[in-house]
């Protein structure tokens, strides 16, 4: 299982209610969502990461979102080119970061689009979905890059599921071979031999969990599939992503971790 050491973080600015959301669940507060960021920083830092926390950035509403700015896959950072326009210019906002933290990176660049909540990493393949927000060329780009480091890309169509925004949103990997996923999107996966975990109905927002050394970050309000994962020797650490769920976000996207 890869162990993590640090995470980078951006707290929502004031402008988080404008980002882009595609779900009806009324605009957030910025206050909750601040509080609820809090406790993410600090569930993070009780996994045993060291959080390096950006300023707000109010110019870019959906910045709270650093996951699909930048892919770290067997300690290589690649830049992303996220798919939405108004979602550029994050990457040029994280640059300078992940440079600090990695002395050579390389870059996504056109006609590639591709968002790293679209890339889920296992000990033994990179999955990339194709969505409304990653294209081929993108996700090529990607898995062209990981297979030059020696790694197995896996490229994953999403055409037609329209439940979710990106593939991290209805899939997981939760270490030791053990997979989340929502059954929508099984017969588009080869999970090679691991052991998969159903999402139960209902509870398809909680897909979004993330492997963070010991533990496993969930969202709170999904008790069946929390218990699942504790069936299989995980500790969950469950938080309420409610003011990012109204944007579209959950619990992975919400950092960069390495
Ligand atoms: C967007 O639509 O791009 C943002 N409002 C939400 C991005 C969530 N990112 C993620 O799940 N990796």
């Amino acid at each position: 299982m890869t162990r993590f050491n640090s995470a980078i973080v951006r707290p929502p600015g004031r402008t988080f209610a404008d980002g882009l959301t595609s779900v009806p669940l009324g605009k957030p507060s910025l206050a909750l969502a601040l509080e609820q960021h809090a406790a993410y920083v600090a569930a993070l830092e009780r996994c045993g990461l060291k959080v390096t926390a950006l300023e707000p950035d109010d110019a870019l509403p959906d910045s709270t979102f650093v996951e699909d700015t930048a892919v770290i896959v067997g300690g290589n950072a690649m830049l992303t080119r996220p798919g939405a326009a108004s979602r550029l210019g994050e990457v040029a906002a994280i640059r300078e970061t992940i440079a600090r933290f990695f002395s050579d990176f390389e870059e996504i660049v056109e006609p590639g689009t591709l968002d790293g909540g679209d890339v889920c990493e296992t000990e033994d393949c990179v999955y990339i979905g194709l969505s409304a927000r990653t294209n081929r060329n993108g996700a090529e780009q990607l898995a062209a890059f990981v297979e030059k480091a020696g790694g197995k890309a896996s490229l994953v169509d999403m055409s037609g599921v329209t439940s979710i925004l990106h593939l991290k949103s209805g899939m997981s990997y939760a270490g030791d071979g053990i997979f989340v996923a929502i059954d929508e999107l099984l017969p588009r996966l080869d999970l090679s031999g691991g052991r998969v975990l159903h999402v139960p109905p209902g509870e398809e927002y909680g897909a979004n969990c993330v492997r963070v050394n010991y533990c496993v970050l969930v969202a709170v309000g999904y008790p069946a599939l929390e218990e699942l994962l504790c069936n299989c020797g995980l500790s969950p650490i469950a938080l309420d992503m409610s003011e990012y769920r109204k944007m579209d976000g959950g619990l992975s996207c919400l950092s960069l971790r390495f």
